[in-house]
């Protein structure tokens, strides 16, 4: 199964967060790391004041259930929320699974596609990066869903 995935971090070091991640899902057992985007800093989405992001796209090949993928990531996002508890500060991590193959799952625990991915240009700038050919399961072209997201202050930081 193919599967991409949504790295975003605005704590602690957000780039070193999303190298860190890169290289825990490349070590994940049962899976292989087949391409990673550049890094992007974007203004956050959310209620406050908040530091920008870094977002990037990452796309695994891996031999794990659905469900099997989603705990190996949340195990990966509560490591690094470890060392933002010593801190006290929030959570440092978000790990997304964005597409899995062709397949539509709408489960409590798991939805896919992500239910924002056509909405985020954090996703979907990074997620062309490294498949400008793709289609989403419900037939539209990865092109045509990304020409009409503003890119909204995001920029390539590498
Ligand atoms: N879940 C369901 N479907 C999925 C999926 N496809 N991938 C469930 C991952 N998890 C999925 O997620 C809550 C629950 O969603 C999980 O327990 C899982 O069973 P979470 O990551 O613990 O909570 P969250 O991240 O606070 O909520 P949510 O709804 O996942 O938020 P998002 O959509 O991840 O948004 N702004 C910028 N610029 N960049 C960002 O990366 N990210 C967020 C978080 C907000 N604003 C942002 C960014
Ligand atoms: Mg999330």
């Amino acid at each position: 199964m193919l599967a991409y995935i949504g790295l975003g971090s605005n704590l602690d070091n957000p780039r070193a967060q999303v190298e860190q991640a890169f290289a825990e899902l490349a070590a994940l057992s049962g899976c292989e790391l087949l391409a990673r985007s550049p890094l992007y800093g974007s203004t956050a989405i959310g209620p406050g004041e908040q530091p920008d992001y870094v977002n990037a796209v990452g796309l695994l090949k891996t031999e794990l259930t659905p469900l099997a993928l989603l705990d190996a990531l949340q195990a990966i996002e509560q490591s690094h929320r470890r060392v933002r508890l010593e801190h006290w500060g929030p959570r440092t991590l978000d790990l997304d699974i964005l597409l899995l193959d062709n397949l539509s799952i709408d489960s409590e625990r798991l939805k896919v596609p992500h239910p924002y991915l056509t909405q985020r240009s954090f996703v979907l700038y990074p997620l062309a990066d490294i498949a400008p050919a793709l289609h989403l399961p419900d037939g539209r072209s990865l092109q045509e869903v990304v020409a009409l997201c503003p890119r909204d202050g995001l920029a390539q930081i590498e």
